[in-house]
Protein backbone atom coordinates (compact mmCIF):
# COMPACT_ATOMS: atom_id res chain seq x y z
CA UNK A 1 0.00 0.00 0.00
CA UNK A 2 2.60 2.07 0.54
CA UNK A 3 3.91 1.83 -2.90
CA UNK A 4 0.77 3.40 -4.46
CA UNK A 5 0.62 6.29 -2.02
CA UNK A 6 3.97 6.66 -3.59
CA UNK A 7 3.16 6.71 -6.80
CA UNK A 8 0.06 8.89 -6.07
CA UNK A 9 1.86 11.22 -4.17
CA UNK A 10 4.35 11.72 -7.07
CA UNK A 11 2.42 11.93 -9.65
CA UNK A 12 0.22 14.72 -7.70
CA UNK A 13 3.53 16.77 -7.36
CA UNK A 14 4.51 15.90 -11.34
CA UNK A 15 2.12 19.45 -11.39
CA UNK A 16 0.71 20.45 -14.36
CA UNK A 17 3.57 20.50 -17.09
CA UNK A 18 4.99 16.64 -15.83
CA UNK A 19 0.69 15.07 -15.48
CA UNK A 20 -1.14 13.71 -18.46
CA UNK A 21 -4.83 14.58 -19.64
CA UNK A 22 -6.75 11.31 -20.11
CA UNK A 23 -6.26 10.95 -24.02
CA UNK A 24 -2.18 10.70 -23.12
CA UNK A 25 -2.10 7.64 -20.92
CA UNK A 26 -4.84 6.17 -23.57
CA UNK A 27 -1.74 7.36 -25.74
CA UNK A 28 0.84 5.55 -23.71
CA UNK A 29 -1.19 2.39 -23.08
CA UNK A 30 -1.32 2.09 -27.26
CA UNK A 31 2.34 2.87 -27.77
CA UNK A 32 3.80 0.69 -25.53
CA UNK A 33 1.72 -2.39 -26.52
CA UNK A 34 2.77 -1.66 -29.87
CA UNK A 35 6.66 -0.94 -28.65
CA UNK A 36 6.38 -4.26 -27.21
CA UNK A 37 4.57 -6.87 -28.91
CA UNK A 38 6.92 -8.38 -30.82
CA UNK A 39 9.31 -9.28 -28.28
CA UNK A 40 7.66 -12.20 -27.86
CA UNK A 41 7.62 -13.10 -31.37
CA UNK A 42 4.06 -13.24 -32.16
CA UNK A 43 1.80 -9.91 -33.83
CA UNK A 44 -1.17 -10.33 -31.58
CA UNK A 45 -0.82 -7.30 -29.38
CA UNK A 46 -0.47 -9.14 -26.36
CA UNK A 47 3.07 -8.59 -24.69
CA UNK A 48 4.27 -11.79 -23.15
CA UNK A 49 7.25 -10.75 -22.73
CA UNK A 50 7.47 -7.72 -20.73
CA UNK A 51 10.61 -8.46 -19.76
CA UNK A 52 12.00 -8.08 -22.71
CA UNK A 53 10.68 -4.37 -23.11
CA UNK A 54 12.28 -1.37 -20.99
CA UNK A 55 10.25 1.93 -20.86
CA UNK A 56 14.02 3.63 -21.42
CA UNK A 57 14.58 1.99 -24.73
CA UNK A 58 11.10 2.73 -26.06
CA UNK A 59 10.22 6.27 -24.58
CA UNK A 60 12.17 8.49 -26.80
CA UNK A 61 10.77 6.54 -30.03
CA UNK A 62 7.01 5.97 -29.35
CA UNK A 63 6.14 7.82 -26.58
CA UNK A 64 7.96 11.30 -27.09
CA UNK A 65 6.14 13.72 -29.28
CA UNK A 66 8.17 14.26 -32.09
CA UNK A 67 9.31 10.16 -31.99
CA UNK A 68 10.22 8.20 -35.09
CA UNK A 69 7.22 6.24 -33.99
CA UNK A 70 5.27 8.49 -31.74
CA UNK A 71 1.47 9.51 -32.09
CA UNK A 72 -0.05 12.92 -32.61
CA UNK A 73 -0.22 15.67 -30.67
CA UNK A 74 -3.21 15.38 -27.83
CA UNK A 75 -1.51 11.96 -27.64
CA UNK A 76 2.25 11.95 -27.41
CA UNK A 77 3.96 13.28 -24.37
CA UNK A 78 6.50 16.09 -23.76
CA UNK A 79 9.84 16.00 -22.45
CA UNK A 80 8.45 17.11 -19.03
CA UNK A 81 5.91 14.22 -19.07
CA UNK A 82 8.29 11.56 -19.90
CA UNK A 83 10.16 11.38 -16.31
CA UNK A 84 6.56 10.95 -14.54
CA UNK A 85 5.42 8.01 -16.68
CA UNK A 86 9.10 6.13 -16.35
CA UNK A 87 8.44 6.67 -12.39
CA UNK A 88 5.74 4.31 -12.61
CA UNK A 89 7.59 1.46 -13.91
CA UNK A 90 10.62 1.70 -11.46
CA UNK A 91 10.95 -0.31 -8.12
CA UNK A 92 10.41 1.36 -4.84
CA UNK A 93 14.09 1.94 -3.43
CA UNK A 94 14.41 3.20 0.17
CA UNK A 95 18.80 3.83 0.46
CA UNK A 96 19.86 -0.09 -0.31
CA UNK A 97 16.50 -1.51 0.19
CA UNK A 98 14.56 -2.48 -2.49
CA UNK A 99 10.53 -1.58 -0.89
CA UNK A 100 8.86 -3.14 -3.96
CA UNK A 101 8.98 -3.96 -7.52
CA UNK A 102 7.12 -1.66 -10.35
CA UNK A 103 4.65 -2.78 -12.62
CA UNK A 104 5.89 -4.55 -15.89
CA UNK A 105 4.80 -2.26 -19.25
CA UNK A 106 1.65 -3.06 -20.49
CA UNK A 107 -0.12 -2.29 -17.00
CA UNK A 108 -1.31 1.08 -18.17
CA UNK A 109 -5.11 0.42 -17.83
CA UNK A 110 -4.71 -0.78 -14.07
CA UNK A 111 -2.34 2.43 -13.50
CA UNK A 112 -4.80 4.64 -15.59
CA UNK A 113 -5.80 8.69 -15.44
CA UNK A 114 -9.62 7.52 -14.33
CA UNK A 115 -10.57 4.33 -12.36
CA UNK A 116 -6.70 4.17 -11.72
CA UNK A 117 -4.59 5.68 -8.85
CA UNK A 118 -3.81 8.71 -10.75
CA UNK A 119 -6.59 11.34 -9.94
CA UNK A 120 -3.94 14.26 -10.58
CA UNK A 121 -5.44 16.16 -7.66
CA UNK A 122 -4.13 13.68 -4.76
CA UNK A 123 -2.58 10.53 -3.73
CA UNK A 124 -5.87 8.80 -4.54
CA UNK A 125 -8.14 8.04 -1.80
CA UNK A 126 -7.60 4.30 -2.45
CA UNK A 127 -4.35 4.45 -0.62
CA UNK A 128 -3.82 7.11 1.38
CA UNK A 129 -7.34 5.37 3.31
CA UNK A 130 -5.75 2.61 3.93
CA UNK A 131 -3.01 4.84 5.64
CA UNK A 132 -5.40 6.82 7.97
CA UNK A 133 -7.28 3.50 8.50
CA UNK A 134 -4.95 0.86 9.35
CA UNK A 135 -1.69 2.87 10.31
CA UNK A 136 -3.87 5.81 11.91
CA UNK A 137 -2.53 8.78 10.14
CA UNK A 138 -4.39 12.00 10.18
CA UNK A 139 -6.18 13.53 7.07
CA UNK A 140 -3.87 15.96 6.13
CA UNK A 141 -0.72 13.57 6.43
CA UNK A 142 1.60 14.15 3.42
CA UNK A 143 3.61 10.79 1.92
CA UNK A 144 6.92 10.44 3.09
CA UNK A 145 8.86 7.06 3.10
CA UNK A 146 8.77 6.09 6.77
CA UNK A 147 5.33 4.77 5.82
CA UNK A 148 7.23 2.05 4.76
CA UNK A 149 9.14 1.30 8.00
CA UNK A 150 5.24 2.31 10.24
CA UNK A 151 3.94 -0.13 7.88
CA UNK A 152 6.46 -3.13 8.57
CA UNK A 153 6.35 -2.08 12.40
CA UNK A 154 2.70 -1.79 12.53
CA UNK A 155 1.86 -4.55 10.17
CA UNK A 156 -1.74 -4.18 10.52
CA UNK A 157 -3.91 -6.96 10.26
CA UNK A 158 -0.79 -9.24 9.75
CA UNK A 159 -0.80 -8.75 6.28
CA UNK A 160 3.01 -9.07 5.59
CA UNK A 161 4.03 -12.29 3.79
CA UNK A 162 7.60 -12.98 4.56
CA UNK A 163 7.09 -16.78 5.76
CA UNK A 164 8.73 -18.41 2.31
CA UNK A 165 9.65 -21.53 3.80
CA UNK A 166 6.54 -23.67 3.08
CA UNK A 167 8.03 -27.37 4.17
CA UNK A 168 5.49 -27.85 6.37
CA UNK A 169 2.16 -27.08 4.06
CA UNK A 170 4.19 -29.52 1.20
CA UNK A 171 4.62 -32.10 3.95
CA UNK A 172 1.06 -32.36 4.73
CA UNK A 173 0.38 -32.41 1.05
CA UNK A 174 -1.16 -29.34 0.55
CA UNK A 175 -0.98 -27.82 -3.37
CA UNK A 176 -0.94 -24.51 -4.03
CA UNK A 177 -1.49 -22.70 -7.85
CA UNK A 178 -0.34 -19.52 -8.36
CA UNK A 179 -1.76 -17.10 -10.98
CA UNK A 180 -0.37 -13.49 -11.69
CA UNK A 181 -1.31 -11.14 -14.35
CA UNK A 182 1.44 -9.51 -16.21
CA UNK A 183 -0.60 -6.83 -16.98
CA UNK A 184 -1.27 -6.27 -13.62
CA UNK A 185 -0.79 -2.77 -12.45
CA UNK A 186 -2.38 -3.13 -8.87
CA UNK A 187 -0.51 -6.49 -7.60
CA UNK A 188 2.50 -5.91 -9.85
CA UNK A 189 3.71 -9.32 -11.38
CA UNK A 190 7.15 -9.01 -10.26
CA UNK A 191 6.14 -8.82 -6.81
CA UNK A 192 4.50 -12.27 -6.72
CA UNK A 193 7.52 -13.44 -8.38
CA UNK A 194 9.88 -12.69 -5.74
CA UNK A 195 7.64 -14.56 -3.28
CA UNK A 196 7.82 -17.64 -5.62
CA UNK A 197 11.21 -17.42 -5.92
CA UNK A 198 11.96 -17.07 -2.09
CA UNK A 199 9.76 -20.01 -1.80
CA UNK A 200 11.74 -21.72 -4.18
CA UNK A 201 15.19 -20.78 -2.14
CA UNK A 202 13.89 -20.80 1.04
CA UNK A 203 12.17 -24.43 1.40
CA UNK A 204 13.94 -27.59 1.10
CA UNK A 205 13.08 -29.83 -1.96
CA UNK A 206 11.66 -29.37 -5.42
CA UNK A 207 8.56 -26.79 -4.78
CA UNK A 208 7.37 -28.15 -8.40
CA UNK A 209 6.03 -31.18 -6.16
CA UNK A 210 3.81 -28.66 -4.23
CA UNK A 211 3.55 -25.51 -6.10
CA UNK A 212 2.95 -23.93 -9.94
CA UNK A 213 3.18 -20.53 -10.35
CA UNK A 214 0.91 -19.11 -13.54
CA UNK A 215 2.12 -15.72 -15.79
CA UNK A 216 -0.89 -14.68 -17.51
CA UNK A 217 -0.12 -12.71 -20.66
CA UNK A 218 -2.07 -9.32 -20.49
CA UNK A 219 -4.26 -10.12 -17.62
CA UNK A 220 -4.94 -7.43 -15.49
CA UNK A 221 -6.12 -7.56 -11.67
CA UNK A 222 -7.53 -10.92 -11.08
CA UNK A 223 -9.11 -11.20 -14.49
CA UNK A 224 -9.92 -9.16 -18.13
CA UNK A 225 -7.73 -8.06 -20.16
CA UNK A 226 -7.57 -4.79 -22.47
CA UNK A 227 -10.65 -3.36 -24.20
CA UNK A 228 -10.08 0.54 -23.78
CA UNK A 229 -11.04 2.28 -26.26
CA UNK A 230 -7.77 2.88 -28.72
CA UNK A 231 -7.12 5.28 -31.39
CA UNK A 232 -5.18 2.73 -32.95
CA UNK A 233 -8.03 0.53 -32.96
CA UNK A 234 -5.48 -2.62 -31.57
CA UNK A 235 -7.45 -4.07 -28.66
CA UNK A 236 -5.78 -7.23 -26.71
CA UNK A 237 -8.38 -9.47 -25.51
CA UNK A 238 -5.83 -11.45 -24.30
CA UNK A 239 -6.77 -15.11 -22.71
CA UNK A 240 -7.93 -14.75 -19.58
CA UNK A 241 -10.52 -17.31 -17.99
CA UNK A 242 -8.77 -19.96 -16.45
CA UNK A 243 -11.40 -20.46 -13.61
CA UNK A 244 -9.47 -17.99 -10.89
CA UNK A 245 -11.32 -16.35 -7.61
CA UNK A 246 -14.09 -14.17 -9.00
CA UNK A 247 -13.48 -14.79 -12.62
CA UNK A 248 -16.70 -16.99 -13.34
CA UNK A 249 -18.61 -13.83 -12.26
CA UNK A 250 -17.32 -12.02 -15.29
CA UNK A 251 -18.17 -13.99 -18.11
CA UNK A 252 -21.88 -15.31 -19.43
CA UNK A 253 -23.12 -18.73 -17.99
CA UNK A 254 -23.00 -20.19 -20.95
CA UNK A 255 -19.17 -18.77 -21.19
CA UNK A 256 -18.49 -20.22 -17.74
CA UNK A 257 -20.20 -23.50 -18.61
CA UNK A 258 -17.57 -24.05 -21.36
CA UNK A 259 -14.38 -23.99 -19.39
CA UNK A 260 -15.49 -24.91 -15.66
CA UNK A 261 -15.39 -28.20 -14.14
CA UNK A 262 -12.81 -29.28 -16.88
CA UNK A 263 -9.29 -28.92 -15.22
CA UNK A 264 -7.44 -28.24 -18.87
CA UNK A 265 -9.26 -25.09 -18.89
CA UNK A 266 -10.11 -24.68 -14.81
CA UNK A 267 -7.37 -23.83 -11.89
CA UNK A 268 -9.44 -24.57 -9.37
CA UNK A 269 -10.58 -27.95 -10.72
CA UNK A 270 -7.11 -28.78 -11.51
CA UNK A 271 -6.00 -27.80 -7.82
CA UNK A 272 -8.86 -30.08 -6.99
CA UNK A 273 -7.95 -33.26 -9.10
CA UNK A 274 -3.83 -32.69 -7.97
CA UNK A 275 -4.84 -32.35 -3.49
CA UNK A 276 -6.98 -35.57 -4.29
CA UNK A 277 -4.70 -37.85 -6.17
CA UNK A 278 -2.21 -36.57 -3.38
CA UNK A 279 -4.18 -38.34 -1.10
CA UNK A 280 -2.86 -41.47 -2.17
CA UNK A 281 0.67 -40.78 -4.35
CA UNK A 282 2.47 -38.16 -2.77
CA UNK A 283 4.61 -37.58 -6.02
CA UNK A 284 1.00 -37.01 -7.69
CA UNK A 285 2.37 -34.15 -10.92
CA UNK A 286 0.55 -31.15 -11.21
CA UNK A 287 -1.08 -29.05 -14.14
CA UNK A 288 1.62 -29.22 -16.72
CA UNK A 289 -0.43 -26.28 -18.19
CA UNK A 290 -3.76 -24.75 -17.73
CA UNK A 291 -6.01 -23.05 -21.08
CA UNK A 292 -7.15 -19.96 -21.08
CA UNK A 293 -10.05 -18.58 -22.91
CA UNK A 294 -11.18 -15.46 -24.02
CA UNK A 295 -14.60 -15.02 -26.06
CA UNK A 296 -15.83 -12.69 -28.93
CA UNK A 297 -17.58 -9.64 -27.17
CA UNK A 298 -21.39 -10.39 -27.29
CA UNK A 299 -21.44 -13.64 -28.63
CA UNK A 300 -20.40 -15.53 -26.59
CA UNK A 301 -18.24 -17.84 -28.89
CA UNK A 302 -14.44 -18.53 -27.82
CA UNK A 303 -11.93 -16.78 -29.76
CA UNK A 304 -8.26 -17.44 -28.25
CA UNK A 305 -7.01 -19.99 -26.10
CA UNK A 306 -3.85 -20.81 -25.32
CA UNK A 307 -1.69 -22.61 -22.55
CA UNK A 308 -0.36 -20.41 -19.67
CA UNK A 309 2.72 -22.12 -18.55
CA UNK A 310 4.34 -22.76 -15.69
CA UNK A 311 6.92 -20.12 -13.85
CA UNK A 312 9.91 -20.92 -16.43
CA UNK A 313 8.24 -22.11 -19.50
CA UNK A 314 6.21 -19.54 -21.88
CA UNK A 315 4.02 -20.71 -24.52
CA UNK A 316 5.41 -20.89 -27.86
CA UNK A 317 4.10 -20.35 -31.19
CA UNK A 318 4.32 -23.44 -33.65
CA UNK A 319 5.64 -21.12 -36.77
CA UNK A 320 2.53 -20.47 -39.06
CA UNK A 321 0.50 -22.19 -36.74
CA UNK A 322 -2.91 -20.18 -35.71
CA UNK A 323 -2.51 -18.42 -33.00
CA UNK A 324 -5.96 -18.16 -31.53
CA UNK A 325 -6.12 -22.16 -31.39
CA UNK A 326 -4.69 -23.44 -28.39
CA UNK A 327 -3.25 -26.82 -30.27
CA UNK A 328 -0.50 -24.55 -31.83
CA UNK A 329 0.87 -23.53 -28.56
CA UNK A 330 3.49 -25.52 -26.67
CA UNK A 331 5.40 -24.71 -23.29
CA UNK A 332 8.89 -24.04 -23.47
CA UNK A 333 11.78 -23.52 -21.18
CA UNK A 334 12.22 -19.39 -21.73
CA UNK A 335 15.52 -18.67 -22.86
CA1 LIG B 1 2.85 -10.43 -28.70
Amino acid sequence: MPWIAKLGSDYANAGANGSFSQNQWIGVTVQIRQACDLNDTVADNIISRPDHCSFDAIAADYLQCGGRFALQQGYCLNQNQIPTAAQFYKDYVIGTKTVFRGPELGSEVDLGLSGGYLTGTDPTTFDMEWAKDFLGYPDNYVYSDSMVSDAETQNPGMATADSFNLGDFSQNRGKIIMYQGLADGIIPAKGTTYFYEQTKSQTTGNIDSFLRYFQVPGMHHCWLSDTDADPAGANAFAPWMFGGAGQAGIVTASEAAQVLGKPEFDALEALRQWVEAAATDQNAPGPASITATTWFTGNQTVWRQRPLCPYGQIAALTPGAEPNNKSSWTCQTTS
